[in-house]
């Protein structure tokens, strides 16, 4: 019996994972672990939460002694570890909560299946979900980040990640714990929590608050649709070679205030207002400290070796991702209600 232990499964791109694992593996138990911080809402999977194969465990990945009961309770067969701190923004007022999440929360994963596993490791595998941000930043436009270029990461969110990235390859090297990890590019759809770019124009546009675009808006990113994301873990989690990383990217490069742009006129559209009425909201506000330029994803390796292509077009994507926060209002409010609304008026 297989049972993989998925961690941070109540968060954007975690959920995504966990109703794909859950609904194409029906014969496999799946273990959602998360500590339901400010980004983990159950409410992203109220769709498969009485699926037979499904059971979540409410803890924290910090607390070393939780994790070890918790591997010797279950025997589980694979980890795919997401939960972690996850917004640049908060790295930079808050840096020590990625540290305790993204390291030592890391290490405590580490150490429970290196532990739990010993010799008896064949068969199984733990999957460190990381992000394109520990390479740096690109300023030459033909340049892509590749699996050996060299780590240089630049805010207290991507040293954590780069940090945990290391972990888990020395875990590999020294123990032999068979690990896999991935590196991806900016995720975006449906359960993204708006304090990120995408989510946060479209709420802000319908509720008529400024657009604040950092700087001068030129800054790039490579954006894919989560589900995506979601069906690469899954081949990279079942096809992927141990030690291994692949880095996972939509080829689908925009500079920020583009991208706001587009947002405007998809929602002047949906929301039957005059083209331009939404892009009057935009904002330009004091940008954000250490903001690396460009990021772009170089993916041949995954599509060349496991066959991934992205499936959804960015139109596809931003479209469906537009209507689904249209439809889903009360999730909306919920998330933006309370402890995130505090943050998000102490931002600008
Ligand atoms: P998210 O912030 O939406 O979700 C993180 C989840 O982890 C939440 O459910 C939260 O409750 C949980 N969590 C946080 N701290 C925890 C702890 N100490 N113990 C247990 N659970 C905890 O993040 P996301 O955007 O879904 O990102 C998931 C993973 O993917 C992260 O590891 C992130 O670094 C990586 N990643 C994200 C992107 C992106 O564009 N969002 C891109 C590449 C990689
Ligand atoms: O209000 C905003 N205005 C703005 O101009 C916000 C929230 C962001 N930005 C800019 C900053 C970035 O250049 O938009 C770009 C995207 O910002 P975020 O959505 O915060 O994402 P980013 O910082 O690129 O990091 C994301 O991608 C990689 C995720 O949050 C990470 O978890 C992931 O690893």
């Amino acid at each position: 019996m297989q049972k993989i232990l998925i961690t941070g499964g109540a968060g954007f791109i975690g959920s995504h994972v966990v109703r794909r694992f859950v609904t194409n593996y029906p014969t496999t138990q799946i273990v959602n672990l998360d500590a339901l911080t400010y980004a983990g809402n159950l409410a992203n999977l109220t769709d498969i939460e009485s699926q037979p194969n499904y059971t979540f465990v409410k803890g924290d990945i910090t607390d070393a002694a939780f994790i070890d009961e918790l591997f010797k309770t279950h025997d589980f067969t694979g980890v795919v570890h997401l939960a972690a701190e996850s917004h640049v923004d908060r790295s930079i007022s808050d840096p020590m909560a990625f540290v305790m999440t993204n390291v030592i929360g890391t290490v405590n994963l580490l150490n429970a299946a290196r532990i739990a596993w010993k010799g008896k490791e064949e068969g199984r595998r733990f999957y460190h979900v990381s992000t394109d941000e520990v390479y740096g930043e690109l300023h030459d436009p033909k340049e892509f980040f590749v699996e050996t270029t060299s780590y240089d990461p630049r805010s207290p969110y991507s040293a954590s990640k780069a940090s945990s990235d290391h972990f888990v390859r020395a875990y590999h090297n020294t123990y032999k714990l068979p690990v896999v990890i991935s590196n991806c590019s900016n995720n975006y759809g449906p359960n993204h929590f708006p304090e990120k770019l995408i989510p946060l124009m479209i709420n802000n546009i319908q509720n008529n608050k400024p657009l604040p675009v950092y700087g001068k808006g030129e800054n790039v990113r490579d954006w894919l649709y989560v589900e995506d994301h979601a069906r690469a873990i899954d081949l990279i989690f079942h096809e992927g070679v141990n030690g291994e990383t692949y880095n996972i990217g939509g080829c689908n490069e925009w500079k920020n205030l583009d991208l706001v742009f587009l947002l405007c006129k998809l929602m002047d559209e949906k929301l039957g207002r005059p083209e331009g009425t939404s892009a009057q909201l935009i904002t330009y506000v004091t940008d954000r400290a250490g903001h690396d330029l460009r990021y772009a994803i170089d993916p041949s390796k995954l599509m060349n070796e496991l066959g991934w292509k992205p499936s959804v077009t960015f139109e596809e994507g931003l479209e469906k991702t537009v209507q689904w926060y249209l439809d889903n209002q009360k999730w909306l409010e919920n998330v933006t209600s309370g402890n995130y609304q505090k943050y998000y008026d102490g931002m600008y």
